[in-house]
Formats: structure tokens, sequence, C-alpha cells
């Protein structure tokens, strides 16, 4: 982590050059502009923008009930909250080629590094719930993966094409296959996705790609793998998808419970950050830089 030095001119290059990079990256899942910083802070290299972790902040269902232009309000404070490059999750593109087309134009106008899209029906399921999942066609899918790298505003904008096809308990063989059709649509990136424990059929997966782009994978569910085999494995990018939110979670319900079953706040106090923390998150040293630059009568001696 944090050793690449080159600078960049866009997120979308630093994206790109991270998807490409010989050695594994690492893209840390954020839902607010807050947690942005806290990614960024923690010296990753890139954010997962996660649909599952942006819905649950907004206290609804990862089942596109957050609509697109709402889910792009949150991704805008994180794009303006941090210099990370920002993968977001667009689920299965809002619609059809078109809706795509929109999606991709106004997350490159909010600075956003790339997009991935998955090849399920509109509205999406959660790839963790029930088994035998509807599946889109393979010649759409393609087709959108298409429209996605026609529309993007700028050369370095990364579409990674998500292969669903392990999770709704189809081959190997149609998983490559459906891969391989996306890849020669336009795909920057093939995310393959399974929720076996072992891992077994992502090394799988990677030892048959002919590698024509690189592969991302999001181990939620084969956690207790190590990630050396993944990165022997050849895998580009990995993504700790929801670890925040999780965090976050865990972390209110803690203080909650305390401060409603203590009715005060000292248990607590120790254990949090300092309400000056906050202020230096968020950067209120900038404002007062900027306070001394514009307000009348404050300017610096
Ligand atoms: C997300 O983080 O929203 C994802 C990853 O899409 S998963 O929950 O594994 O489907
Ligand atoms: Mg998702």
């Amino acid at each position: 982590m944090g050793t690449n030095t080159k600078s960049y001119s866009s997120s979308a290059e630093k994206l790109r050059a991270l998807l490409n990079s010989q050695t594994t990256a690492f893209l840390m899942e954020a839902h607010s502009g807050l947690s942005a910083r806290i990614v960024e802070e923690a010296g990753f290299e890139g954010i997962w923008a996660s649909g599952l972790a942006i819905s649950a902040a907004l206290g609804v269902r990862d089942a596109n009930e957050a609509s697109w232009t709402q889910v792009l309000e949150v991704v805008e404070f994180m794009t303006d909250s941090t210099k990370l490059p920002v993968l977001v999750d667009g689920d299965t593109g809002y619609g059809n080629f078109n809706s795509v087309r929109r999606l991709v134009q106004k997350l490159c106008q909010r600075n956003v590094a790339g997009v991935c899209l998955e090849d399920k029906l509109f509205p999406k399921t959660n790839s963790f719930i029930g088994e035998g999942q509807e599946l889109a066609d393979p010649l759409e899918f393609a087709g959108k993966i298409k429209a996605a790298k026609d529309s993007q505003l700028n050369d370095d904008f990364c579409v990674v094409a998500r292969v669903e096809a392990l999770i709704a308990g189809k081959t190997m063989a149609e998983a490559l296959q459906r891969a391989d059709q996306y890849y020669r649509a336009g795909a920057d990136a093939i995310l393959i996705h399974s929720k076996k424990k072992d891992g077994a059929e992502i090394l799988a997966f990677a030892a048959q790609w002919h590698r024509g782009c690189p592969l991302v994978i999001v181990p939620t569910m084969y956690y207790a793998v190590p990630t050396d085999e993944f990165i022997k494995a050849g895998i580009a990018t990995i993504i700790w998808a929801n670890h925040n939110l999780r965090a976050s979670m865990a972390s209110m319900r803690n203080v909650c419970r305390a401060i409603q079953q203590s009715r005060s706040l000292q248990c607590v106090e120790e254990g949090l950050p300092a309400v000056s923390d906050i202020f230096d998150l968020v950067d209120y040293a900038e404002l007062s830089a900027a306070e001394k630059t514009y307000l009348p009568g404050s300017a610096q001696s």
C-alpha cells in the first residue's frame, strides 16, 4: 500500500494505474465523505463506493431502493473529500444501455474514477441473498459495457464488468465465457464474484482467465483465505467491500447501548475520538486559513 509515488493528473488515471499495476492494489469501502477521509487517512490507494454500504447508511436495502441520483449525491461528497480514486458500484446500471450512458456521464462529471456494472437484472439483488439469481443476457450486458465505454467523458475512466455467474450457480465455463464477452465489449477489468468460503472457484477462474484485462475480487465470504494466495494468482485489485459500514454499526451500537444504560457520557468519552478530531478530519485548519485571506480585517500580518 501507498508505494505508488508517481503523480497523476486525474483520479481515473490513478485507478487505471492501480488496475494495471504489476502489484496487487487494495480498495477499501466507504459510504460517505467522512468514511472516504478515513480510508485515505489509513493509507489505502483507492475507494470502493459500495452499493450495499451506501444503501445501508441511508437506511434502505441494497435493492436499488436509493435512486441513482441519490447515490450520486453521496458519491460526490466522497470525491470532494479525498484525492483517492473512487470506483463506484453501479449495480446493474439502473436500467438498460441508455441508463448506463447517462450514469457514466454523470459519474465522470463528479470526478469518479470508474464504475462497476454487474450482469444481473434491475432492480438488483445483493449477491449474498438466496440462490440461483437470474442473470442478464450476456449479449445485452455486453451492449451496456460498450455503451459505458462509448459514453465516458475522459479517456482513463474505468469500466469494470462484474460476472455473477458463479454466484448464480452457473459453471466455470459460463463465467469465463461471460468475462471474455465483456472484455471484448471494452471492459477495462473483470470483477469475478463468489460466495464460496474456500476461495477455490476464484483461484480456478484466475488460473483459466486469458488475462486480456485485469481481475478484481471481493473476498467478503472467503475472508479466511490468505491474501497472498490471491496475490500469487495475479489478482490485480482486491476490494474490502463493507467493513467500514460494519465497523460503524458495531461502534454505534456499543455507544448507544452504554449511554442508554448508564444515562451518562462518562463511560464512553475516553474510547471516542475527541470533538477536535472531527474538526481535524474535515479540515477546519483550511477554513481558518481561508478566513484570513477572505474575511475583511483578518488579513495575515
Ligand atoms: C457492494 O459492496 O455493494 C458489493 C459487493 O456489490 S457485494 O456485497 O459482495 O455484492
Ligand atoms: Mg453492490
